[in-house]
């Protein structure tokens, strides 16, 4: 399955893993790469240093690529941005903001830089800005969101954009993979099923709750202070809801999710916890490797897309 993402990245399949903020360390992002995938180190809040052993720990597991995420609301973001291109990474994604200020750095050092985006216009800036392809993330996903649905972003990002595109936000199985295909991407960008991996070193307690989860699980706070977070419903979304509705001030409410994703992640603290999954986690049903998630997904979008109509 060859795309122009496949030969930038020099990967076997159009699959990246999401950055995802505890979750995405190097034991998955390596065994998302070995798997024929782009694996990711989540940079997240992490500094500088913590990020420069993730990355030498996944070369230590894997010759093929491990990209990394930046986290563009990370104050640390600067330093990390540096510390990248010193580790030998090639391949950035970044989230959460414009990574602008980064481009010449990285493009002078060699780095493909894949910004996520949100909307249109942020698709067209980062391909003025160099980038070498967008990932289009819809409303669907966990964590941090925009507005727009992947459905109607996909096509319209794809339209505006010559750099290839990748779809993110609601993607779990072949029949998402084919769709986006269907809408104009050239790979797809998942985070949910990879958090479920049977290398992934999230606590078992969070991914029970997305294997558990129904299509309604899903809840997101921070829309009144322009944060808008994606996780599982729990005791902890329903109170910020409730203090979001009284209009108890972003400061306040702040103190409620501090630390609450490393709660879940590492603790297993489903209650008071952050669940950070998207709005797919009804279809995960089930513990896999990296490489049956992988080889099952391609497997079924094969024979999606190869159908006689
Ligand atoms: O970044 C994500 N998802 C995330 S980051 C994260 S860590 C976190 N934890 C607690 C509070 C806040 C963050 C958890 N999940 N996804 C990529 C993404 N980027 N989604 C949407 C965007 C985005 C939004 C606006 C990208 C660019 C953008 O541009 C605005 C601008 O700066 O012009």
């Amino acid at each position: 399955m060859k795309t122009r993402i496949t030969e930038l990245l020099g990967i076997e399949y159009p699959v990246i893993q999401g950055g995802m903020a505890w979750v995405a360390e190097y034991h998955l992002a390596a065994a998302v790469s070995e798997a024929g995938g782009l694996g990711l180190i989540g940079a997240a809040s992490a500094p500088p240093e913590i990020v420069r052993e993730q990355i030498r720990e996944a070369k230590k597991l894997t010759d093929k690529p491990v990209g990394v995420n930046i986290m563009l609301l990370n104050p640390n973001a600067e330093e990390v941005a540096k510390a990248v291109v010193e580790e030998g990474v090639k391949v950035v994604t970044t989230g959460a903001g414009n990574p602008g200020k980064f481009m010449e750095m990285w493009k002078n050092a060699g780095v493909k830089v894949i910004p996520v985006v949100a909307s249109v216009a942020m698709a067209k800036l980062m391909e003025r800005a160099g980038a070498d392809a967008v990932i289009a993330e819809g409303m669907e996903s966990g964590g941090h969101i925009g507005e727009a649905t992947t459905m109607t972003l996909v096509p319209q990002v794809a339209d505006a954009v010559n750099v290839p595109v990748v779809a993110a936000g609601g993607i779990a199985d072949g029949r998402g993979f084919a769709a986006s295909i269907m809408l104009g991407a050239e790979a797809v960008q998942m985070g949910t099923v990879f958090v479920t991996a049977k290398e992934s070193i999230v606590h078992s307690n969070y991914k029970q709750k997305i294997i558990g989860a129904k299509d309604i699980d899903s809840e997101v706070t921070g829309r009144s202070h322009g944060h808008p977070i994606r996780s599982i419903r729990n005791k902890m979304t329903r109170e910020y809801l409730k203090l979001e509705q009284q209009g108890v001030p972003f400061e306040e409410l702040e103190q409620l999710t501090l630390g609450s994703l490393r709660k879940a992640v590492m603790d297993g603290d489903i209650t008071n916890g952050s669940i950070m999954a998207g709005q797919i986690a009804g279809l995960i049903k089930e513990e896999k490797s990296c490489k049956d998630i992988i080889h099952d997904i391609i497997v079924q979008a094969e024979t999606l897309l190869n159908k006689q109509w």
